[in-house]
């Protein structure tokens, strides 16, 4: 496959100011008519340029120029591309394709879900719906008739206003949408279905009355609350903190099963995988409505960052999402408890993130090349490229961020443009350089600080040095310092914050700064200091980088008490157990465990005044992939062993504490989805969980009595996972067989059915993934189910999937393999944990690169696992 490079950027020759599409929608396939009006780009220097159309799976059935058709002699159908060598300055083109939607198991174009015709063409799926130029700097407003069958299909749904509607002939009707705004095809969409409606309305600040429509098999329909009330207050929101108003009279949702990514942020049109919009107490936990609001808001975000100031090309994808995650996760902070949504975003970025940093497929925020645009739907685009605006936010302030962003929008409607664009607003906008700070935009890697201190008594002076370096990455080495803001904060003995004195006398220092790193090493002096004191370093995670400081338990133990920054209490406690769980890999049966871990975890457990829903984060141990991500040489299965051996000492020191956790976190009243709320339940989860890892008999009754009693889904789940995790072997079939049954008619909730029992070292162990592989409710054909057994073994059943034997390598081999023929995106994300090959000790890094090979091997790759693989084992 080909490279493509962002130094090959050349403008569109030809642009496309209007697009007519009609669809006539059968069951054996779909005829779909384009009517083009095109024009020469005037910014463009290839004068007498061909026009290349793209185009994929499609089967040509006419093209005509200005209403005379074409003989094949005037054009050239190359497959992936509809060629015309000579065209007029300005012209109408109306092409005729046909396609099979039935048949399309991609789920990229047209293609049917649950017997429903859906879109997603987010990256280059447009293309395989008709020939277009599909590149996101071609924007053009587009027309859309739809026509279908009309008992089947009652409604029929595209981008806009519906505009026009009315029966044709055999029972079939049609609907016309236009949508006023010219957008990138990419964000076209198009649905048509047997749907329920829901409706609502929000007046905006101007307040105009915006018709708010979901769309959801019938069987959803109370599942639709949630989202909606979601989207309006992200629709506030928008409007109070950023001054998005919405733009159209329709905001439109569609909830599908069968969906590669979460959700698609078609203009006006917003298409949902199911298991990320729909959700009521009985089927969704806790996480999933977090997870479903966050989605919910991203994804109307876009309207603004995504839709009206769009991408020039794909490399700038981490314009619109980067910034769109930045937003989401202002917005959840807002709507929540802002220090456990930071601890929740930075978990994923320093487990995920950091890993792609630091593997074969690293690449910049923006990246210079690709082959297959679908593999950079990435950590690093989307959560790096978060952090990297809100570094932006925290050096210019809330104001000067505000004033930079309405530049953006205001300058930048309408129009496609590049990261550049953006950080060039901010610069305009706040008078600040950011030269240096673009670097974040180019170097890929994540940078690594190496702190150290001394503390001179006699001056009184703290001096803190902090050396920067960023690792090499493919392609890149010897990099370049970067413009990092390190907020940190010092605390004397007894816990006290102390001033921040920069120079000697001076006044009113503050007790937090950010320091500003641009060099590749600094020394900052504390004046005032008449004791050594404790660091308390890059307070709310300020930068995506990683901190080594020789910290003392004593220390950590110190903050996880006194850090007046949550976040920073969290990750001190994060520190400890990571310290302690690694000592014990490798180690004998009976090396002690760090007494001091106990009593720290006994007071979080035991002293209800602290913030629960602060507690309930830092009771969570370290994951397996974390500690995976932080070790060279891994031996999962023995770091497994000994974050098992912590993890069943603290629950049995800790056994009584743990109990009298459970009864003290009991509901009384309604459920309620409050920062509280939800932390009260994870704080009960949690305890269950601790005393069923120990086996303990009081434990096994809370559990199967929660089982049974919960009237909400997080309860039922936690006790359910509790049981899974256990050795009460009768007691977990049990569960599992009752859970199924209640919920078999559901496809969400048996998506988690799977996927606690293919995460779980004691009921996924191969010869059960297989029979989940057998069961009837999987399906290959539904990516989430594909996630939720095989995703879910590989990513989460790590001390299974690293079996010495290799067959967890194998087995994972086996699926990407089957599954490049019909899905190749979801093939290609499964392949990454065998990536990550190179971190593992040799028994198991040697057969993991083998499993790469014989996936490599295989006859017809998809462009998307080739990439992946390739660049895995250079
Ligand atoms: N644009 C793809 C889905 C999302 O990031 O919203
Ligand atoms: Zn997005």
């Amino acid at each position: 496959p080909q490279t493509i490079y962002l130094s090959e950027y050349q403008v569109p020759a030809y642009l496309v100011d209007h697009v007519d599409l009609r669809f006539e929608l059968f069951e054996e396939g779909a005829r779909v008519h384009s009517t083009l009006s095109v024009r020469r780009n005037p910014d463009s220097r290839a004068a007498s340029a061909p026009l290349e159309l793209d185009g994929d799976s499609l089967r040509l059935e006419s093209v005509a120029l200005d209403g005379a058709e074409l003989s094949a002699a005037d054009y050239e159908d190359r497959g992936d591309q509809l060629v015309i060598a000579s065209v007029p300055e300005q012209f109408e083109l109306s092409v005729v394709t046909w396609i099979e939607p039935q048949n399309n198991t991609r789920l990229e174009g047209l293609y049917k879900s649950s017997g429903m015709f859906c879109t997603q063409c987010e990256a280059e799926g447009f293309r395989c719906i008709t020939f277009f130029p599909d590149r996101p700097d071609v924007m053009a407003r587009f027309r859309t008739r739809i026509e279908a069958d009309k008992a089947s299909y009652p409604v029929l749904l595209s981008n806009g206003n519906d505009v026009d509607r009315g029966e044709l002939e055999g029972g079939r009707h049609f609907v016309t949408w236009e949508d006023p705004f010219p957008k990138p095809c990419y964000l076209f969409a198009l649905v048509a279905g047997d749907l329920v409606e829901k409706r609502d309305t929000f007046r905006t600040c101007s307040g105009r009355d915006i018709d708010l429509r979901m769309y959801v098999e019938p069987r959803n329909a109370e599942k639709c609350d949630h989202a909606m009330d979601s989207l309006k207050r992200s629709m506030s929101w928008d409007e109070e903190v950023y001054g998005r108003e919405y733009d159209l009279d329709i905001f439109m949702i569609v909830a599908v099963d069968d969906f590669n990514m979460g959700a698609m942020e078609n203009k006006g049109l917003n298409i949902f995988n199911s298991s990320c919009v729909l959700a009521s107490q009985d089927t969704a936990t806790d996480a999933a409505f977090q997870r479903i609001e966050a989605i919910v808001a991203h994804e109307y975000f876009h309207n603004w960052s995504g839709n009206r100031v769009t991408c020039r090309d794909w490399f700038q994808l981490s314009l619109k999402e980067g910034f769109t995650v930045f937003r989401d996760s202002q917005f959840s902070a807002d709507m929540g408890s802002p220090t456990v949504k930071r601890i929740e975003d930075v978990t994923l970025l320093r487990t995920a993130q950091f890993a792609e940093d630091a593997g074969p497929m690293a690449h910049p925020v923006r990246p210079a090349s690709y082959m297959e645009i679908s593999n950079f739907y990435t950590l690093t685009i989307y959560e790096k490229g978060a952090e990297v605006v809100r570094m932006i936010h925290n050096l210019l302030g809330p104001e000067m961020f505000r004033k930079g962003s309405d530049l953006y929008f205001e300058r930048h409607d309408g129009q496609a443009v590049t990261t550049d664009d953006f950080v060039r607003a901010m610069e305009d906008a706040s008078g600040r350089d950011l030269t240096q700070f673009r670097l974040w935009y180019e170097q890929a890697g994540t940078p690594v600080l190496n702190v150290s201190d001394e503390f001179d008594a006699e001056q009184g002076v703290y001096r803190l040095n902090i050396a920067q370096h960023i690792p090499d990455t493919p392609g890149q080495s010897n990099k370049k310092p970067q413009h990092i803001p390190f907020a940190l904060g010092l605390l004397g003995s007894r816990g006290e914050p102390l001033p921040l004195k920069l120079e000697a006398g001076e006044e009113n220092a503050p007790a937090e700064r950010v320091l500003e790193l641009t060099e590749a090493s600094h020394t900052f002096e504390f004046h005032g200091i008449g004791e050594r004191p404790v660091p308390s370093l890059l307070r709310h995670f300020s930068a995506p980088v990683r901190v080594n400081y020789p910290w003392s338990r004593e220390q950590l133990l110190f903050l996880m008490s006194h850090d007046p920054d949550g976040f920073n209490r969290w990750d001190a406690g994060q520190r400890l157990a990571v310290d302690v769980i690694q000592s014990l890999v490798g180690a004998p049966k009976d090396a002690a465990v760090e007494p001091r871990l106990v009593t720290s975890y006994r007071h979080l457990i035991c002293d209800s005044s602290l913030d629960q829903a602060l507690v309930a984060k830092m009771l969570q141990l370290p994951s397996e992939a974390y500690l995976i991500e932080l070790a060279d040489n891994a031996d999962a299965p023995a770091i497994h062993r000994a974050r098992e051996r912590v993890l069943k000492h603290l629950a049995i020191s800790l056994r009584d504490e743990l109990v009298a956790c459970y009864r003290r976190n009991l509901e009384s009243g309604d459920y309620e989805i409050t920062p509280e709320a939800i932390a009260r339940r994870s704080l009960r989860n949690t305890a269950l969980a601790w005393l069923l890892v120990i086996n303990d008999e009081e434990g096994r009754e809370l559990a199967v009595r929660q089982f049974r009693s919960a009237d909400n889904m997080t309860d039922r789940m936690g006790a359910l996972r509790a049981l899974v995790n256990s050795d009460y072997e009768e007691d977990r079939n049990l569960a599992l067989e009752e859970f199924y049954q209640q919920f078999r008619e559901d496809p969400q909730v048996i998506e988690q059915w799977f996927s606690v029992q293919a995460a779980s070292d004691r009921a996924g162990q191969l010869p059960q993934i297989h029979a989940l592989l057998e069961h009837p409710a999987f399906d290959w054909k539904n990516p989430n189910k594909v996630r939720s057994v095989v995703g879910a073994f590989a990513g989460q059943n790590l001390s299974a999937f690293h079996n010495p034997d290799g067959s967890g390598y194998d087995f994972l081999a086996e699926q990407v393999c089957r599954l490049d023929d019909s899905n190749p995106q979801i093939a290609a994300r499964l392949v990454t944990p065998l990536t990550r090959w190179r971190k593992f000790a040799p028994e198991y890094s040697e057969q993991m690169k083998a499993a790469l090979e014989r996936i490599r091997d295989k006859d017809g790759l998809s462009r998307d696992v080739y990439e992946v693989v390739h660049k895995s084992l250079a």
